[in-house]
């Protein structure tokens, strides 16, 4: 079938709008049609070049939401009209990752999926004969893209695809790294680097666990508005201060914090996330993605000295089995999307989805098929 897809071509090129061919879903593969997507800096992130794991051409995007069109053989958990958010983070509930109950990782796709390709080896989609590459299992940048069965969790079809999209990667990352990853205790102190859609749903999910200071820092204070109306404490920007910012927040904080979040992927500011971590005690968590062959550093003096370096995927959320009860959650009130959405725009208008994002204009923008 043709769908509209936004294609990269290659790295640091803008996306080019075109109609492509997809091919039906084959044996436990399903093909959807997206209905809503956003941008996630991490798409950014690839169509830059600095993902080692980036391959053009390809179809990027994996904040989606839409409802199944066709399953393949052997399907047998999804069915034509079901509403599904798209997972990178497969769950397919038998690997030793998915048993083990140690972490959301299932290995059962992870492989393929990396290669840019369905787990038989092979593309769904192509231009002209010329293959091009999935994208992060998921691909929501093509109205219709093929998952594997197990890359997708069902949710209820009475939420607004255009709203539970975000759940797909932001908003689920930022909250779960609170509640699943580090565990915040009530009464913590929490800092969190960076205020795109990760920081904000980060301190969302830090209110969520009661913290009873949460402290905001980004270079850009066009940032801290939003910060304050999600719950943040206080604010910092650490173009204002000649130190350190990890010795600025270890001032502010009588030693340190309980819990810090990285939400940039800046191995610079990873180390002070770690360092403005209270010594005996406070744990730091990388979600930031960073670039091909950027490693972190610090004294080992500041592990040996109690503070914890962890990192988190998809908020160690298991899609299939939580992501339902996120949008429940949703539905009731109980957890903020639409003050993520700065941008509703049709498709079409992609590439200024990115430029928004790159400038520091928006959090999420929300693109309609
Ligand atoms: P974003 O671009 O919307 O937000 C990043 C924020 O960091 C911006 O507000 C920017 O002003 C701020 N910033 C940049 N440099 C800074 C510095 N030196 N000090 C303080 N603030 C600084 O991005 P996003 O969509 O929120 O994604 C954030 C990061 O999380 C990216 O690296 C993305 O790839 C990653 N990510 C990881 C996961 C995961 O599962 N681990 C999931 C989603 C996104
Ligand atoms: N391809 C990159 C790694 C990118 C990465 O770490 N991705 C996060 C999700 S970012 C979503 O916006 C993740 O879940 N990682 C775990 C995994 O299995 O990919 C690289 O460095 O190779
Ligand atoms: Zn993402």
């Amino acid at each position: 079938m043709k769908s509209r897809a936004a294609i990269a071509w290659e790295a640091g090129k803008p996306l080019e709008i075109n109609e492509i061919d997809v091919e039906d879903p084959k044996a436990g593969e399903v093909l959807v049609q997206i209905k809503a997507t956003s941008v996630c800096h991490t798409d950014a992130y690839t169509l830059s070049g600095a993902d080692p794991e980036g391959l053009f051409p390809s179809v990027l995007g994996h904040e989606g939401a839409g409802i199944v069109q066709e399953i393949g053989e052997g399907v047998s958990s999804l069915k034509p009209g079901d509403h599904v958010i798209p997972l990178y983070t497969a769950e397919c509930g038998q690997c030793k990752f998915c048993l083990s109950g140690k972490t959301n990782l299932c290995s059962s796709v992870r492989a393929t999926q990396g290669k840019g390709v369905m787990p038989d080896g092979t593309s769904r989609f192509s231009l002209d004969g010329q293959q091009l590459h999935h994208y992060m299992g998921c691909s929501t940048f093509s109205e219709y893209t093929v998952l594997p069965e197990v890359s997708l969790a069902k949710v209820s079809p009475q939420a607004p695809l255009d709203k539970i999209c975000l759940l797909g990667c932001g908003v689920t990352t930022g909250i779960g790294a609170v509640l699943n990853t580090a565990k915040v205790e009530p009464g913590s102190t929490v800092a969190v680097f960076g205020l795109g859609a990760i920081g904000l749903a980060v301190i969302q999910g830090a209110v969520m666990a009661k913290a009873a200071r949460i402290i905001a820092i980004d270079v850009n204070p066009d940032k801290f508005d939003l910060a304050r109306q999600f719950g943040a404490t206080d604010f910092v920007n650490p173009k204002e201060y000649g130190e350190p910012i990890q010795q600025v927040i270890v001032d502010m904080t009588d030693g340190g914090v309980d819990y810090s979040f990285e939400c940039i992927g800046n191995v610079n500011v990873m180390r002070s996330a770690l360092e403005c971590c209270h010594k005996g005690w406070g744990q730091s968590v990388i979600i930031g993605v960073a670039g091909a062959g950027e490693e972190i550093s610090t004294r080992p003096f500041q592990l040996v000295t109690g503070r914890v370096w962890k990192g988190s995927a998809f908020g160690g959320v298991k899609g299939r089995s939580e992501l339902p009860g996120y949008v429940e959650r949703y539905m009731n009130g109980e957890l903020k999307i639409d003050e993520f959405i700065t941008h509703d725009m049709p498709f079409e208008q992609i590439n200024e989805a990115f430029e928004l994002l790159h400038a520091g204009k928006s959090i999420r923008s929300v693109l309609h098929y």
